[in-house]
């Protein structure tokens, strides 16, 4: 054969062909997953820079962890599984904590992982990064699944979308080559994730018929209902019950916390003496005392949920009226069999609720005004209030122990999806993944209100921040340590566990990457540099120096530390 017929063939061979590493690219843009969270190594360096070349925007990061946080959130915000990407082994495990915290939430989201030699793995002869990934992700997800032939990927990508999945990619998959029509062929595109599911009717009319017998009702509202993004349906809805409703903490905005029947300023009053609560995409656990307990007080109590999982029925106390369905499918078919007549909840009750919020606001807001130096949390945060009202676009990542419990209580949001924080395991860390995401899916700037130790978990991520430009301004509510910073060890001179390096100035860290960092340490210096930050969209870290001894054990949670039998016997 001639030679330039035979180089001819081998190229129209290769034009013919297609391999794993194109098959996987292929079948995420065939599903709209344009966006890739990871950390690269070996076996997915290659495959990252193919498909940041085909058009996928892959983030580079400098944890598996906190990508992994960005892929969850990415997943709540755009209802679209994030995706995230990590080397074997130990990237996959520090990826793994992020998709266990995603499931958990609720939040849909992908970890694909390279993984080492099957043949070496199985047999346990030791392999480069050798760990049988399948295995350990089966207990910390929906589903696991493993592709072994790229004939495969379409179809595995395609059971992965409704995410809380693991993706198993071992390293030998990338390199597969097979026909290109073929390949094309064996591509899966999801025609519809999460089809609607409409409430039973008579489950819709019992829900109705509960909340009208109502004297005292109360709507709680849960990130589920944030989740469906059924805004406008379920913001009629509330309104027309004329009910107060309580936001769970990444519910707030969907209904503004400025609302007249929003109930949050006055949550214990509403938990404990009313009479029915219908919980919308909320669930009965920790967050909520499991339904139970002197929250709750001691007058009967009817429940009423709303959720699209049916084992959340009866997970804690005993519902009187279960409707399983999609959000905003049960509150359009609430809104439906309503009907323009129903009557308003009644005023006696509607009305000491709100006078029980005025009275806390009015009780809160000289503390949010006060200017004193060293900043306590609450004239700090009053400055970040009034710079959310006035930027209510902004979204508000958030977490801490006081920081967290304090900002939730004292700022308003005003748009559905707008605070992101530690969700249902109260964890710490999910600070600048979540934060890189937010902006990057939605393009609005992002306040980041942090305590330093809560930080300290994602802290290097202000270098990714910074790599791409991103519009975040992160305020570092620095006490010196963990819920305080004043613990003393008597026992020996090691530091107390809770206490760090006293005036730490986490602002230097965000200069060290070209950003820009403020040491703030009054209210004011604080107003002036989130403005800026959120005006000129330049990489920002705030650190807001606040008194080391304004804080408490565990922000709000701190009955949840056990106590032992004995101290008290000795006591
Ligand atoms: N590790 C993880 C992953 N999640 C956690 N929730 C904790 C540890 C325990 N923890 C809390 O629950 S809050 C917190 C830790 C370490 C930090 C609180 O300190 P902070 O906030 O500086 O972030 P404040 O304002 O000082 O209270
Ligand atoms: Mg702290």
């Amino acid at each position: 054969m001639p030679e330039g017929t035979a180089k001819n063939m081998a190229a129209g061979d290769a034009q013919d062909l297609t391999d794993g590493f194109h098959l996987i690219i292929d079948a995420l843009k065939l599903n709209g997953l344009a966006t890739i969270y990871g950390v690269p190594g070996i076996p997915i360096t290659d495959f990252g820079r193919m498909a940041q070349a085909a058009g996928i925007r892959v983030l580079s990061f400098r944890h598996e962890q906190n990508a992994g946080y960005a892929a969850a959130i990415a997943g709540y915000l755009t209802k679209k599984p994030g995706i995230c990407l990590t080397v074997s082994a130990p990237g996959f495990l520090n990826g793994l904590t992020a998709l266990a915290h995603a499931t958990t939430n609720c939040f849909p989201m992908i970890l694909m992982s390279g993984s080492s030699e099957r043949e070496i793995v199985d047999l346990q002869q030791g392999d480069y990064e050798e760990m049988d990934q399948l295995a350990i992700a089966k207990t910390m997800c929906k589903a696991a699944y493993r592709v072994l032939h790229a004939q495969d990927i379409g179809i595995a990508v395609a059971r992965a979308i409704p995410g809380g999945v693991y993706l198993d990619l071992p390293a030998k998959l990338f390199g597969q080559v097979m026909n290109a029509e073929a390949g094309r062929k064996s591509l899966v595109k999801v025609v519809d994730a999460a089809p609607a599911q409409i409430p039973a009717p008579s489950s819709v009319k019992r829900a109705l018929d509960v909340l009208k017998s109502a004297k005292r009702p109360l709507i709680v509202l849960g990130k589920g209902a944030a989740y469906a993004q059924a805004d406008d349906a379920i913001r009629a809805f509330v309104e027309r019950t004329g009910a107060p409703f309580l936001p769970m903490s990444m519910a707030k905005g969907l209904l503004p916390d400025t609302h007249p029947q929003c109930a949050g300023a006055a949550r214990s009053t509403v938990l404990k003496d009313s009479d029915v609560v219908m919980m919308i995409g909320a669930r009965l656990n920790w967050l909520l005392s499991h339904g139970k307990g002197k929250n709750w007080g001691d007058a009967p109590k009817k429940f009423i949920q709303v959720d699209i999982e049916p084992k959340e029925m009866d997970s804690n106390v005993e519902i009187v009226a279960p409707v399983v369905g999609d959000i905003g499918s049960c509150v359009q078919a609430f809104l439906d069999a309503m009907g323009g007549k129903w009557a308003p909840s009644p005023a006696e009750w509607t009305n000491a609720v709100r006078a029980k919020r005025e009275e806390n606001v009015a009780k809160m807001a000289p503390r949010l005004m006060n200017n004193n130096i060293p900043m306590d949390y609450h004239g700090a945060l009053g400055v970040l209030r009034t710079i959310i009202q006035e930027r209510p676009d902004t979204i508000l990542v958030n977490e801490g122990a006081n920081t967290l419990d304090l900002a939730r209580g004292v700022i308003d949001i005003y748009k559905p999806r707008k605070r992101l924080d530690v969700g249902t395991w109260g964890i710490m860390g999910i600070g600048m993944g979540q934060a890189i995401a937010a902006t990057v899916e939605t393009g609005h700037p992002v306040l980041a209100v942090e305590g330093d130790s809560a930080f300290g978990f994602s802290g290097m991520e202000v270098e990714t921040i910074c790599r791409y430009g991103l519009p975040v301004c992160v305020v570092v509510f620095n006490n010196n340590g963990i819920y305080r910073g004043t613990d003393v060890n008597t026992a020996n001179a090691d530091p107390a566990t809770t206490v760090f390096v006293t005036g730490a100035r986490y602002d230097k860290m965000m200069e060290a990457f070209g950003g820009v960092g403020v040491n703030a340490t009054s209210p004011d210096d604080l107003r002036r540099a989130v403005n800026a930050a959120l005006e000129s969209r330049k990489p920002t870290l705030i650190n807001a120096v606040i008194d080391p001894a304004a804080g408490s054990e565990s922000g709000r949670i701190g009955n949840l530390n056990p106590q032992s039998a004995l101290k008290k016997k000795q006591a």
